[in-house]
C-alpha cells in the first residue's frame, strides 16, 4: 500500500484565468490525523483539521458494507473500491478560524466559523483498506490456540481461533476447563479432559464419552448442556461429564458466537479526484493514487453469528 501525502495539486484555471496559466498549490495534510465522525447510518465521514492554515479536508461515502469489518472472519485484509458521486465527496474548505471536529460531526454544518474558500471533488475513485485481527473470548490466545489460523475443529465454518466453542458442543471453550501456563500456553497436566482418552475438553464433543454428544445431553433443549443435572447422586455434575447419564435429545442448533476485530487500520486511497471551486471557475484534477489518510481510532468490532449446523 502506497503511502503518499495528500497532495501537490496543479490548478488549471479556465475563464478567470489567461489560457495556459497554471497554478500550483498544495492540499498538504500529511501531518493531520484523520478523524472520524460516528454518527452516521450508512455515510461514513472521515476528516483532517490543520489548524495552523484554518484549512480542512474531509471524504464522505456511503455504503452498505461495515468497513469496519474486514471480511468473512479469515482474512485480515479487505478493499472496498467506491466512486464518489454527489453528497458522497472530497471537500477542501478554508475558513476565517479553525473549526473542531464538531463542525464535520453535524449533520447541518455550523454558520460558524466562516468559510472563506472550497473546493469540491464529486468524482473519483476510492479504495478503503480494512486491516484487523481476528479474535475469540475463549481465554486462549490466537497464536497458542492454532498459528496456522486454519483449523476448524467442528467444522462450523468457523475457525477456531474466532471460535468460541471449538468442539461444537454447545459448552462454550471457556467452561471446559482450559488451564494456562504463565506463557499463555495450555497447561496440558491441568487442563479438563473428563473421559481421560487424550483429548482436552474443549476439543472433545462426547466428553464423558457415554456415546450420547454433548450436545444433544441437554434435556432442557436450551442450547446450554451446562445446566443439565439429572442424576439423584450427583446433584453438582452435569450430564454431559456424567457417563451414568446417557438421557439424549437431538439438538440441531448451535449458539449464538461471539467474536472480535481487534486493532482495526482503515486506510483510504484516492484517485481521479476533480476538485471545483464554488463558482466552478477553477478546477483541480489529481489523477494519482494518493493516500488520504489512515484511520486507528476505532473499538474492537464485536460480530454474532450462529453457524450453520
Ligand atoms: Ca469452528
Ligand atoms: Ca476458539
Ligand atoms: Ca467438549
Ligand atoms: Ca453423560
Amino acid at each position: 500500500m502506497k503511502n503518499l501525502l495528500f497532495a501537490i495539486i496543479t490548478i488549471i484555471c479556465f475563464a478567470s484565468c489567461d489560457d495556459g496559466d497554471i497554478i500550483v498549490t498544495s492540499f498538504d495534510f500529511e501531518q493531520q490525523t484523520l478523524e472520524r465522525c460516528s454518527d452516521f447510518d450508512t455515510q461514513y465521514v472521515f476528516f483532517k483539521i490543520n489548524p495552523e492554515n484554518n484549512e480542512t479536508i474531509a471524504i464522505a461515502f456511503t455504503t452498505s458494507n461495515d468497513i469496519f469489518d474486514a471480511g468473512d472472519g479469515e482474512n485480515e485484509v479487505r478493499e472496498l473500491e467506491l466512486q464518489l458521486s454527489g453528497n458522497d465527496n472530497i471537500t477542501y474548505r478554508r475558513f476565517d478560524e479553525s473549526p473542531t471536529s464538531d463542525y464535520f460531526c453535524n449533520p447541518i454544518p455550523p454558520a460558524t466559523p466562516i468559510v472563506i474558500e472550497e473546493f469540491i471533488s464529486t468524482s473519483g475513485d476510492i479504495t478503503v483498506f480494512t486491516e484487523g485481527t481476528y479474535a475469540d473470548s475463549d481465554g486462549i490466545a490466537s497464536e497458542i490456540e492454532d498459528p496456522t489460523g486454519l483449523i476448524d475443529t467442528d467444522g462450523d465454518s468457523l475457525p477456531d481461533i474466532i471460535d468460541f466453542d471449538d468442539d461444537g458442543d454447545n459448552v462454550p471453550t471457556g467452561q471446559e476447563g482450559v488451564v494456562l501456563n504463565d506463557d499463555g500456553t495450555i497447561n496440558t497436566e491441568l487442563t479438563r479432559d473428563t473421559d481421560g482418552d487424550g483429548i482436552f475438553d474443549y476439543l472433545d464433543n462426547d466428553d464423558d464419552n457415554d456415546g450420547v454428544l454433548t450436545i444433544d445431553e441437554d434435556t432442557n433443549m436450551d442450547l446450554n448442556p451446562a445446566n443439565d443435572n439429572s442424576d439423584p447422586d450427583n446433584e453438582n455434575l452435569d450430564d454431559y461429564l456424567n457417563p451414568a447419564i446417557t438421557t439424549s435429545v437431538n439438538t440441531e442448533t448451535y449458539r449464538l458466537h461471539t467474536y472480535f476485530l481487534n486493532n482495526i487500520i482503515i486506510t483510504i486511497d484516492t484517485q481521479n479526484l476533480d476538485f471545483r471551486n464554488q463558482n466552478g471557475e477553477e478546477v483541480i484534477r489529481d489523477i494519482r493514487t494518493v493516500t488520504f489518510g489512515t484511520f486507528t481510532g476505532a473499538p474492537p468490532a464485536t460480530f454474532t453469528i450462529t453457524p450453520m449446523f
